[in-house]
């Protein structure tokens, strides 16, 4: 998708810090930190949000969570505990329109607000 960013990471017009790739998926470190760990997973499929995924796409969404188990295992925060976050919508805080998942941990993270 033209003038999506996370699509120009994943066809490395934009650099990116890297965790894990696949044919589907792309793991990077935040560029903005809310954590001590702090990683982005996206679908390579330009999916614009939560909102936006149809048929197989969720599928590929409950690919991702398994993405997730094993990043979460990579990055040393498995038995600590991590945090997986899908921000949708402005309400919801999303601000690149690519279906997004954040991993967060390394720390006691704060209760959730609203
Ligand atoms: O989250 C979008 C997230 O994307 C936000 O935490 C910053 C991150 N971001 C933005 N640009 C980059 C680059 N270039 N590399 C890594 N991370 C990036 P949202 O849920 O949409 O608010």
């Amino acid at each position: 998708m033209e003038n999506c960013l996370f699509c120009k990471i994943v066809n490395g017009d934009i650099p990116s810090n890297k965790i894990y790739e696949d044919d589907e998926f792309l793991v990077f470190h935040d560029i903005q930190p809310a954590a001590p760990v702090h990683a982005v997973m996206i679908p390579k499929k330009h999916i614009a949000s939560m909102n936006e995924a149809e048929g197989e796409d969720f599928a590929l969404i409950g690919k991702l969570h398994q993405v997730a188990q094993t990043t979460a295992k990579q990055l040393d925060i498995a038995e600590t505990g991590y945090r997986l976050i899908n921000n949708c919508g402005p309400d919801g805080g999303q601000t690149v329109f690519h279906l997004h998942f954040h991993l967060l941990g390394g720390a006691k993270l704060g209760a959730l607000t609203g």
